[in-house]
C-alpha cells in the first residue's frame, strides 16, 4: 500500500447553512490522504497502476463547484463517498475540509472537519431475480434498482437485459417483466431478504394469490456457495431452474454458474423461446 497527498487544494464554493455563504460564496481548502493499493506502479511506471491524482482533483472540484450543502461534514463525505466510487484502488480516505472565513465572527486560521473512511468490504455475491406484472412493469423494476442501489451495503455489479415473460405457476394474469441482477454485499443471506422485502413493500405489493399479480418481487436465487432449506430463506431459490424467466436472464450475466451441482449450461437447454423475450438489452 502506498499513499496519495493531496494538500491545500483550494476552491471557491458557496457551502454553507446562511443564505448569504450560498450566494456570496467563500474559499475552501481541502487536504487528503488517499491509502491505495498502488505499489505496482513504482515497478511499472505506468499510471494505469496507481491513482491518477489529476481526476481525483477534477472529481473533487466537480463537487465543490457543482454543489452547494450545508455542512462541510456533507462536502467531506460526499467527496470521500465519490472518490470511493470511482477510483478502485483506493482502500482508505482522510479529508480535511477547511473554512477559513467562516461566518463566525472571531480571529482564527480556519474550522475545519476531518474524516476518515475505509473501504467497506462487500465480499459476498448475490443474484437477485426481479419481477413484476402489475402497473408500470418497468418502472416498478427500475425504481427496485434504485432501491438496492441506495443501500450502502450493496453494490449493483450486473444487471441483465429486460424480459418480457409468460406467467409461471398462476396463468391467468398478464405477461412479466423480469431482469437478474448481480450484486455484491455486506448483507449477510437474512439481512438480504429482509432489504429485499423492505424494496417490496415500498414498491406496494400487494400479496393477493400465490404466484398471482405483483408490482415487484426480488427473490434471492444465489449467495456464494450458501445453503439453506429454511422456510424463511430457501437458497439455492428452490424454484428458480424450472423458471426461464430467471435462468435465461442469469445466464446471460454469468454462464459458468454451478447451481445444485450441475452447470447452468445444461439447465439451459430445457426452455424455449415462447415463454421469454428479450425487449431491450
Ligand atoms: N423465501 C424463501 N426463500 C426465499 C428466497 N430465496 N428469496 C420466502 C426470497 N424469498 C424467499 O415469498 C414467500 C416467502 O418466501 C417469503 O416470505 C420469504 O421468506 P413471497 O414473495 O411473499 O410470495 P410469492 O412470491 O407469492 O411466492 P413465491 O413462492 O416466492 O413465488 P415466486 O417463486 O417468487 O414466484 N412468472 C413470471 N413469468 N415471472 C415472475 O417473476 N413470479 C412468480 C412468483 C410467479 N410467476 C412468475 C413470476
Ligand atoms: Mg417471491
Amino acid at each position: 500500500m502506498g499513499k496519495i497527498i493531496m494538500k491545500n487544494l483550494a476552491f471557491y464554493s458557496y457551502h454553507g447553512a446562511m443564505k448569504e455563504e450560498n450566494v456570496l460564496g467563500q474559499k475552501f481548502f481541502i487536504d487528503l490522504e488517499l491509502v491505495a493499493d498502488i505499489d505496482k506502479s513504482a515497478y511499472t511506471d505506468s499510471v494505469e497502476d496507481t491513482v491518477h491524482y489529476g481526476e481525483v482533483y477534477q472529481t473533487i472540484k466537480d463537487i465543490m463547484e457543482n454543489s452547494k450543502y450545508n455542512l462541510i461534514e456533507a462536502v467531506a463525505q460526499k467527496i470521500i463517498d465519490e472518490i470511493f466510487k470511482k477510483f478502485d484502488k483506493v482502500e482508505e480516505i482522510d479529508i480535511v475540509v477547511k473554512k477559513p472565513e467562516a461566518p463566525v465572527p472571531g480571529i482564527y486560521d480556519y474550522f475545519a472537519v476531518n474524516f476518515n473512511e475505509k473501504r467497506k468490504k462487500f465480499k459476498n455475491i448475490a443474484y437477485l431475480g426481479i419481477g413484476g406484472n402489475i402497473g408500470d412493469r418497468k418502472k416498478n423494476i427500475e425504481l427496485s434498482l434504485k432501491y438496492l442501489e441506495e443501500s450502502e451495503s450493496i453494490k449493483i455489479k450486473k444487471v441483465s437485459s429486460l424480459y418480457e415473460t409468460e406467467p409461471w405457476g398462476y396463468t391467468d394474469q398478464d405477461w412479466f417483466m423480469n431482469i437478474v441482477v448481480e450484486i455484491e454485499t455486506a448483507l449477510s443471506p437474512y439481512e438480504l431478504l429482509d432489504y429485499c422485502q423492505y424494496v417490496e413493500n415500498e414498491l406496494k405489493r400487494e400479496r393477493v394469490i400465490r404466484w398471482g399479480p405483483r408490482t415487484v418481487d426480488l427473490d434471492i436465487l444465489l449467495y456464494n456457495d450458501y445453503k439453506s432449506d429454511d422456510e424463511k430463506l430457501t437458497i439455492p431459490h428452490p424454484r428458480m431452474t424450472e423458471r426461464a424467466f430467471v435462468m435465461v436472464p442469469l445466464y446471460e450475466i454469468n454462464d459458468s454458474l454451478v447451481i445444485n451441482g450441475q452447470d447452468i449450461k445444461e439447465y439451459m437447454k430445457d426452455f424455449n423461446a415462447e415463454e421469454i423475450r428479450k425487449i431491450e438489452e
